[in-house]
């Protein structure tokens, strides 16, 4: 039987200080993920969208200027925690498209509840704050830092990833780190490749040596897309864009990478907000990107 993967929706902008990024499934759904998920040989499966509690207070009760919408952001990713590891358990590989970058405490929560896993981040920004650090307060700047137990986020259980260990995250494509979040990547056993590595050693290196850091004495490895990882100019319908990223042809090749490793336990792209779109291309290359992580082959 060919691999089966469930599509879970969490339409959330909790964890952003943009509006926008919730109708990210809506976009991407509309792109056609399904046909591109079908092309790549694999079985799509759509469990719809998880609830999202209501919008009409968030901008009246942030709910905490450190970790503004926390108990919002909780809400959800126990959720998806939940839908992820209901979906591994019966045989599915979980797709999670968001819905800001927060919700991938969650997804990696669900992925790690029965295993050993490791983590590749593909994105432009380290996602590696905490309530104390954060310059701004939102949580799509600080799940890597949560999944990690890092921080003043020590102790906060519903984030607790007992089975991912920092030696099995590799972050790649950095060009947007705050100082503090410099120091504490430095401090931890995370490994970190920014744009510059690419450039030098090309993103095939950069990506076989990701998959090593996350393969290594794990089950396998959830992969977290943020969009923003890529240049504007091929995926402007992000909110917190940053130049000099990732090309459209080096993004499909490490997709591809993660494909032949046979590792891809779960992944999530996240980040698309459609109103800053154009054209819905961001979202199309998010399902064209999944369709590469998923194995889809020109010949
Ligand atoms: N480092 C900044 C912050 O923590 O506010 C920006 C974070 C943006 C996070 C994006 C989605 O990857
Ligand atoms: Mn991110
Ligand atoms: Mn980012
Ligand atoms: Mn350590």
């Amino acid at each position: 039987m060919n691999q089966q993967t469930r599509i879970i929706g969490v339409p959330t902008d909790y964890g952003a200080n943009r509006r926008g990024v919730d109708m990210g499934p809506s976009a991407i759904r509309y792109a056609g993920l399904a046909t591109q998920l079908k092309a790549a040989g694999v079985t799509p499966t759509d469990a719809g969208d998880l609830a999202v509690p209501h919008h009409a207070i968030r901008d009246a009760d942030a709910g905490g200027e450190n970790a503004k919408h926390i108990n919002e952001v909780e809400e959800v990713c126990t959720a998806l925690a939940d839908a992820v590891s209901g979906a591994l358990a019966e045989g599915a590989t979980p797709l999670a498209i968001g819905g800001d970058h927060s919700i991938a405490i969650g997804s990696m929560v669900g992925s790690a509840r029965d295993a050993d896993i490791g983590v590749i981040w593909f994105d432009a920004h380290g996602d590696f704050n905490t309530p104390e650090t954060s310059p701004s307060g939102n949580v799509h700047g600080m799940p890597l830092a949560a999944a990690l137990g890092i921080g003043d986020f020590e102790g906060v259980e519903w984030a607790n990833t007992d089975g991912l260990k920092e030696e099995n995250v590799a972050i790649v494509g950095l060009r947007d780190v705050d100082e503090n979040e410099t120091a504490a990547i430095h401090d931890s056993d995370v490994t970190a490749y920014t744009m510059s590595d690419i450039d030098e050693r090309g993103i095939t290196e950069i990506t076989q040596e990701a998959l090593d850091v996350a393969t290594d004495g794990t089950d396998g490895i959830h992969v977290s897309l943020d969009l923003d990882w890529l240049d504007p100019r091929e995926a402007p319908g992000v909110g917190t864009p940053v130049r000099g990223g990732a090309t459209y042809r080096e993004a499909h090749a490490a997709m591809e990478l993660v494909a032949d490793s046979g590792a891809m336990r779960s992944l999530e792209l996240v980040e698309v907000n459609p109103i800053l779109d154009e054209h819905n291309e961001t979202a199309t290359l998010a399902t064209e990107l999944a369709a590469s992580a998923f194995g889809k082959s020109i010949l």
